[in-house]
């Protein structure tokens, strides 16, 4: 790997899962390409709006499902594509407004340094984000969750803003479509001994995300299923 102030921007490519964004995925896009990112990849996954024409317009690339298969499998379809195309590290974004494009290059340092092959996002590592109480015990739980099965300490769980680097994205081998992908990327960082740490981020809650992301209870069932899945495996 090419030292800090060799990788060019365009070799880091942003994958963004959208699902009916069309209200936030443009602007999303804007701050992107404001910071000098070129490769932006849109997953469309069978959005029901007009997410593909928008970030189309907006300069992304759209690769679209033909149906909704969910976040997990929307961005196998754009690390894939990446890989394939030459990327060099891989960064996942959210498509409704919550991450930072300013913070992508805390999580893409410490690739470049070589001092990890991989880093995650983490709303609590430092307290910048508006967070509440409720959500903030359900991730946390998520977290305990993970160490107590795989081993891993995190501050945060299911936090989408993630960067990688190819080869470690490539040892990945992802089968949940859903939003149990999340728990099974730090399940196979765990099991790949890929080297990662954890970033704190700026993860911003507004009436928007709150009302279109997911729910407490359906958090809840994410990890219902995580559990599940461990203990019938
Ligand atoms: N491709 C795809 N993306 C989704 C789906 N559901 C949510 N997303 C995207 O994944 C990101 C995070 O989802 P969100 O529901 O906001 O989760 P939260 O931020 O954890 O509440 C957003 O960019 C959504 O557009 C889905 O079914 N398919
Ligand atoms: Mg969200």
């Amino acid at each position: 790997m090419k030292n800090h102030e060799d990788v060019k921007k365009e070799n880091i490519w942003i994958i963004i899962a959208a699902y009916n964004e069309e209200k936030r995925v443009e602007n999303v896009i804007a701050s992107l390409k404001k910071h000098d990112y070129s490769n932006i990849i849109v997953v469309d996954d069978g959005s029901k709006d007009a997410t593909s024409s928008v970030a189309e317009k907006a300069g992304a690339m759209v690769l679209q499902h033909s149906i909704n298969r969910g976040q997990g499998a929307a961005l196998k379809t754009g690390v894939d594509f990446a890989v394939q195309s030459g990327a060099e590290i891989i960064v996942t974004f959210d498509a409704d407004g919550q991450h930072q494009a300013n913070e992508i290059e805390l999580l893409t340092a410490p690739i470049q340094t070589g001092e990890v092959d991989a880093c995650l996002g983490s709303r609590f590592l430092e307290k910048k984000s508006n967070v509440s109480r409720h959500r903030e015990m359900i991730l946390k739980s998520g977290a305990f969750v993970i160490w107590l099965f795989y081993g891993i300490k995190l501050t945060d769980t299911h936090n989408g803003f993630r960067a990688f680097r190819r080869e470690a994205v490539k040892k990945l081998d992802l089968k949940a479509d859903r939003m149990e992908h999340a728990s099974e990327i730090v399940e196979q960082i765990a099991a790949k001994g890929i080297k990662y740490k954890e970033i704190p981020v700026t993860i911003t809650y507004t009436d928007y995300s709150l009302q279109k992301g997911q729910s407490s209870l359906a958090a809840f069932g994410i990890l219902w299923n995580m559990i599940k899945n461990k203990v019938l495996r």
